[in-house]
């Protein structure tokens, strides 16, 4: 079973979805995060379990990887898609059990920004971290961030934005989510983003990566 876990924490990490899958080229004809996963709960692997020792650490390595530019957007894309593979045949089992997922985080791209990439990168990665991910997609509102608070008050939030022109709607944003609810932490990310932005528009944290959004809602979780 060991065996097992580590075989799907590297086809995570390599972003090998199935045995049909070419890529990545050197792991051709091998099986995937599909028959693995298959594999384990069929042994009797627990979802948490397969959660804990091979997505997550897949998806943390390319994660950290990722960071020190040692991997590009492409290959965190397949890795999540691996991830999101092996997600589909643990998600039923979380739903029926006791698996306690470790947060819940709700990600969208802030009011008149419609780039998605980043933000479904770090909700990717936070999922394939153990937590339960709402994506709100793009074009969010404060409206609709204050809507899901009501439904999932112990959430964290976390906003992205792209463009200067809506950097302006995030402080907005940020500033009636704190007028309704002071204490509700909010971490922001995006391109032209930064921590001194962050600081003046009184967002929690500022993240340049999906790792480092991984990391603060783990310090935020112990
Ligand atoms: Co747009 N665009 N775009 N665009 N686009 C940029 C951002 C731009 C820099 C290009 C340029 O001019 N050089 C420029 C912004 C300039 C500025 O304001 N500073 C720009 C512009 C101007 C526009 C339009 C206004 C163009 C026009 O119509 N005249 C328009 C706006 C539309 C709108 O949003 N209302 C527009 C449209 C588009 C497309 C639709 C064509 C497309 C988006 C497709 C999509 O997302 N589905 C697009 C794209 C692809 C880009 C570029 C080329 C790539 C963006 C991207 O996906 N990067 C971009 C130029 C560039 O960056 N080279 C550009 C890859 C992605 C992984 O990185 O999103 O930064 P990024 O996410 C990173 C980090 O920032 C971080 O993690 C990710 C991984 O490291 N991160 C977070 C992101 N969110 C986070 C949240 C966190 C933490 C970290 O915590 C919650």
């Amino acid at each position: 079973m060991e065996e097992l876990y580590e075989q799907l924490a590297v086809c995570i990490e390599f972003g090998k979805i199935n045995q049909a899958a070419p890529f990545p080229p050197n792991m051709k004809g091998q099986d995937g995060a599909e028959e693995i996963t298959k594999q384990l709960l069929e042994a009797g692997a627990d979802a948490g379990e397969v959660l804990e020792k091979s997505l997550i650490v897949g998806m943390g390595k390319i994660g950290v990887k990722f960071r020190e530019n040692k991997v590009f957007v492409p290959q965190v894309l397949m890795a999540a898609k691996a991830m999101s593979t092996s997600m589909d045949q643990l998600k039923p089992l979380f739903a029926e059990s006791n698996n306690v997922r470790k947060g819940i985080f709700v990600i969208g791209t802030v009011e008149g920004d419609l780039h998605d990439i980043g933000k479904n990168l770090v909700a990717m990665m936070v999922e394939g971290n153990g937590y339960e991910v709402i994506d709100l997609g793009t074009d969010v509102k404060a409206e609709a961030f204050l809507e899901q608070l009501e439904k999932t008050p112990d959430c964290i939030l976390g906003m992205s934005a792209l463009l200067t022109t809506t950097m302006v709607n995030m402080e907005k944003i940020v500033k009636e989510v704190k007028e309704k609810y002071p204490q509700q932490q909010i971490c922001i990310g995006g391109a032209p983003v930064n921590q001194d932005f962050c600081e003046k528009i009184g967002a929690d944290s500022y993240n340049p990566d999906p790792q480092g959004v991984v990391e603060f809602l783990d310090n935020m979780a112990s």
